[in-house]
């Protein structure tokens, strides 16, 4: 029998999910179940690095959990667990450590950006060792992220290959999964930056869980520019390609299709246009969020946590055994 190639992905339990997450990533993760062997994670030891309150934190975790649940990652067909209940990945993400040139990590831009807004840390400098101990702890095949990402899997390939040159060929060579279409949503407000979780301008991201006046508020009020023909051009036009960006994502037509069929309408209709579609595609998830409850939620990922404690084992024991470590 033909053994199924394995995605493994990732999410930060850090605040509100927005519309970037679910474009750039999530949605793939819902569709890569069908033909996949799929372990996603809530990784909520990278959530730390940045400073935050254990309450609120306390309460992003299950959300995040909730919100995946509810956009379908189905726990029969994918291995789903928060990272900290499964300790391997601490303990691949040291091992790895010790292979990691600090050059490369300086050079590894989202720890400029972070450092600089919230302050430098260990845990932070070394967030990409741990993410590249989350994708090879599983020898996954595919990783769907956002362009954000693009360099720390870089990286994840990098530490593969120097371990297998040097222990012998443990790990499979990960593929980055980014898509054409929505690999970088850009901010409501500024189209000229990434949209972000840690933006404290909530007007520059639609959440997932947003009521559909709120979507449509904000959509309506995302910054373009004056020249009202829509078209594609992300230098000139960075707010109508980003909204044309999402379109597209939420109705599977071709963005060149898009802006013909909006292109002399005015932005205002087109505008209506987007704000209904980014409707429709979150109206089940926020139905199946407020179905779900807290503590089913819990049960849930403890279970995910057992089976994926168990499956990790068995690939942590190789990694020990090549590098010269006993079985436990
Ligand atoms: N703007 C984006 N467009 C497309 N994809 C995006 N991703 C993030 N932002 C965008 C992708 O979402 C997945 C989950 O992200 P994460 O939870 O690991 O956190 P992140 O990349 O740090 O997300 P944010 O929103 O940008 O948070 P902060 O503010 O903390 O930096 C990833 O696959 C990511 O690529």
């Amino acid at each position: 029998m033909e053994t199924r190639k394995k995605v493994f992905s990732g999410l930060q339990p850090t605040g509100n999910i927005h519309i970037g997450n679910y474009l750039g990533a999530l949605k793939n993760w819902v569709n890569f179940q069908d033909s996949y062997e799929t372990v996603y994670c809530v990784v909520d030891l990278h959530a730390i690095t940045v400073p935050y309150d254990p309450a609120e934190f306390k309460k992003d975790r299950i959300a995040a959990a909730k919100v995946l649940l509810a956009m379908g990652i189905d726990p029969q067909r994918s291995m789903f667990y928060f990272q900290s209940q499964v300790p391997q990945h601490a303990e691949l993400s040291w091992i790895l450590g010790t292979m990691t040139p600090t050059g490369v990590l300086n050079r590894m831009t989202q720890f400029k950006e972070k450092a600089d807004k919230a302050g430098s840390n260990l845990g932070l400098y070394s967030y990409p060792v741990l993410m590249a101990a989350d994708i090879l702890l599983y020898n996954a095949d595919l990783v769907p992220v956002g362009d954000d990402q693009r360099q720390h899997l870089e990286m994840a390939r990098d530490l593969a290959e120097r371990f297998n040159n040097r222990f012998g060929e443990v790990f499979h060579i990960p593929e980055a999964y980014i898509p054409e279409v929505s690999a970088r949503i850009m901010s409501l407000s500024d189209p000229t930056a990434k949209m972000s979780k840690s933006d404290p301008n909530l007007k520059s991201m639609v959440l997932v869980l947003d009521p559909p006046d709120v979507i449509n508020k904000k959509i309506k009020s995302a910054v373009t520019d004056s020249d009202p023909v829509v078209r594609y051009d992300r230098t000139v036009k960075p707010g109508i390609s980003n909204l044309l960006d999402i379109l597209s994502a939420c109705t599977g037509s071709s963005t060149d299709v898009l802006a013909g069929e909006y292109a002399t309408g005015g932005y205002g209709a087109f505008k209506q246009a987007v704000a209904d579609a980014v409707i429709e595609e979150f109206a089940p998830i926020r139905l199946a969020y407020d179905r779900l409850d807290d503590a089913e939620v819990a049960r849930i990922m403890h279970k995910g946590a057992l089976d994926a404690r168990t499956a990790a084992e068995g690939y942590q024991v190789k990694v020990r055994e090549a590098i010269g470590l006993e079985r436990i």
